[in-house]
């Protein structure tokens, strides 16, 4: 394994990004399970985020999510990330949780809600410029139950308009990452559905508005790799929120329920250039803790993505071509099963152990004692959760 340098190179180059909510409390809609040690602030949630950063040295960045992790005075909060070796990543807006957004946030038939919900967006923007976060991401639980309860192509136009004066809002370096999703809350119709439409309404805004791609957003069976490659060739995709399903959106830990899919999907990132820096794909985890601890199941999603990441690289790409454009159907379904079917945490160890890092990450998390010390810690207070 040591006899490849330039796959080391690229896998000590990766950043994945964990989500604030990840180590709150969280649940389905029939029980929220609270779990000793939870943080009750976005400072504490930051310190939870370095333990991972500190386990596995490719997590430095946290996105967060307004309202849940709003404080009086984000300069502090971003001193306080920077002083644990980290920083603000994505800021999630949330239209989605106040009782106007009943009918829906930017697409609301009522004018009043959807300037109230554009107001929003626009302070998650100025939270970007006070963090020195890139993007901006959007996702709208916006749509109808009922056949007939609104126009649907009238909420298409609320959403461009609203969608247009965000953009018009972004500075210098900054990106709005546009997410779809199939269904939920909403039933019968939901206003950016799929990546269709998060790609058309991104191509009329400009180059700072992009696709991102939730993994458990889609109709069983959807080939995802697919739309990966579509939106890498158009310089639209933005990145990804990882998580694994096995239902409907189970936010369950990436890589936990179909790794090979997860493979397949960083097979086409790695062959599309999705890899490179400056293509600024965000390695995003969205997920939530619901039974499990929860700093073990976020540093065991970074390695479930590694993993993936290692096995993409691994794929012999100049056998892989000489297959496809000789028709071997089979030699080139065989150069893709090599690499998945590779052991590739030997050079994961490898890699990690060149970095400085303990080769087990899981284990370097076990022996600092953190889970111990939290517990005991944070007794008191409230808990941050969904609602916090
Ligand atoms: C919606 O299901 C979603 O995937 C969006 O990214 C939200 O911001 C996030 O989940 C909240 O958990
Ligand atoms: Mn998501």
């Amino acid at each position: 394994m040591s006899e490849r340098p330039a796959v080391k190179d690229v896998l000590k180059a990766q950043r994945i990004e964990t989500p604030s909510w990840g180590y709150g409390n969280s649940g389905t809609r029939f029980k929220v399970f609270a779990q000793p040690g939870v943080p009750r602030d976005p400072f504490e949630k930051l310190a939870d985020a370095a333990q991972v950063h500190a386990a596995t040295g490719v997590a430095p960045k946290v996105s967060l999510h307004i309202p849940w992790d709003r404080v009086e005075d984000y300069g502090k909060l971003t001193a306080h990330a920077a002083d644990l070796g980290l920083e603000i990543g994505a800021i999630n807006a949330n239209v989605f949780q106040d009782d106007d957004y009943k009918l829906g946030s930017v697409t609301n038939p009522d004018p009043r809600v959807r300037r109230k919900a554009v107001e929003h967006l626009l302070e998650c923007v100025d939270i970007m410029d006070a963090t020195g976060s890139r993007d901006l991401k959007l996702w709208f639980s916006d749509g109808t139950n009922y056949p007939g309860q609104d126009d649907v192509a009238a909420r298409q136009g609320r959403l461009a308009e609203a969608l247009a004066q965000v953009y018009a809002r972004l500075g210098e370096g900054q990106r709005m990452l546009l997410e779809y999703k199939l269904f939920e809350p909403a039933f019968y119709t939901m206003d950016v559905p799929d990546w269709g439409t998060a790609y058309a309404h991104c191509l009329k805004l400009g180059p700072k508005a992009q696709v991102v791609v939730d993994t458990g957003h889609h109709a069983p069976g959807t080939n995802i790799e697919f739309i990966v490659a579509f939106l890498l060739r158009e310089g639209k995709l933005g990145g990804f929120d990882f998580n694994s399903r096995f239902y409907a959106d189970d936010d369950l830990m990436a890589g936990a329920a179909d790794p090979f899919q997860l493979f397949r999907i960083m097979h086409e990132v790695a062959g599309n250039g999705g890899l490179a820096a400056e293509t600024g794909v965000a390695f995003m985890l969205d997920q939530c803790h619901n039974i499990e601890a929860k700093i073990p199941a976020v540093i065991r999603s970074v390695m479930n993505v590694q993993e993936a990441t290692a096995k993409a690289l691994l794929v012999d790409r100049q056998a892989l071509a000489a297959a496809q454009s000789d028709g071997d159907v089979l030699g080139a379904n065989a150069v893709l099963m090599d690499a998945f079917a590779t052991d590739v945490r030997p050079l994961l160890a490898e890699v990690r152990a060149e970095t400085g890092l303990h080769p087990d990450p899981l284990a370097a998390y076990r022996a600092t004692g953190w889970a111990e010390k939290t517990t005991a810690g944070r007794a008191g207070g409230a808990q941050a959760g969904w609602g916090a």
